[in-house]
């Protein structure tokens, strides 16, 4: 499978409604501690402007939901990849990525068969609380040999200056938050991220 190397993560359908028009491609949609009757109208309301731009949702842990909206990809951390119904998730049709930080995870991960692996934190990150260090950009090039042909999202305190790094060391796709939404003027920031991503498509 083949994904966009810009790969935002938001926590809103405003957000996708503000970023997805201006060409992003991937996006996912990381909801925490939200009531189900709202998560299932953020999430409705991403996919339709989604839908609209050709843009490929994946929405992030709640994977019951996801196949209720009709949505084509969700994303697990190793907790909720142990607490999910993958064969549901794969009967219904949807793609499935997870979240690795060691070798264990990236051996469970695979023993799912998944559409990517993420691999992160590759730099300190304010965004999420983490018990692994940094896990530097050598890392990424053994875990790129070791899952081949399946794409590989870098993950964690990704900014512009960095992304090429991440992709010269083997990461096929660069997921981000703060540098994104935490920039004072997010829509000039992703324009820029589109347009220096670009070559990597
Ligand atoms: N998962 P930022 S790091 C959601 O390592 C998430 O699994 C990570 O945010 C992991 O781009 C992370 O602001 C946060 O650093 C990424």
């Amino acid at each position: 499978m083949k994904l966009d190397p810009f790969y935002p993560i938001v926590d809103s359908s405003d957000w996708i409604a503000r970023l997805v028009p201006l060409g992003v491609k991937l996006v996912q949609l990381r909801i925490k501690d939200m009531p189900e009757a709202e998560l299932g109208r953020e999430i409705a309301a991403s996919k339709a402007v989604c839908d609209d731009h050709g843009c490929r949702l994946i929405v992030n842990d709640h994977w019951q939901l996801a196949i209720e909206e009709g949505c084509d990809f969700v994303h697990l951390g190793q907790e909720d990849l142990a607490d999910a119904d993958v064969r549901a998730i794969r009967k219904a049709g949807l793609c499935l990525g997870v979240s690795t930080h060691d070798g264990e995870e990236l051996e469970t991960a695979l023993s799912v068969d998944p559409d990517y692996v993420a691999l992160g934190p590759v730099y300190p990150t304010g965004s999420k609380e983490l018990k692994w260090a940094p896990q530097g950009l050598e890392k990424i090039g053994g875990w790129k040999r070791q899952i081949g042909g399946l794409p590989l999202v870098a993950i964690g305190g990704l900014t512009l200056e960095r992304v090429s790094g991440v992709f010269e060391n083997g990461a096929d796709v660069a997921a981000v938050i703060s540098d994104v939404t935490g920039n004072p003027d997010p829509e000039a920031r992703t324009r820029q991220w589109l347009s220096l991503t670009a070559r990597w498509r």
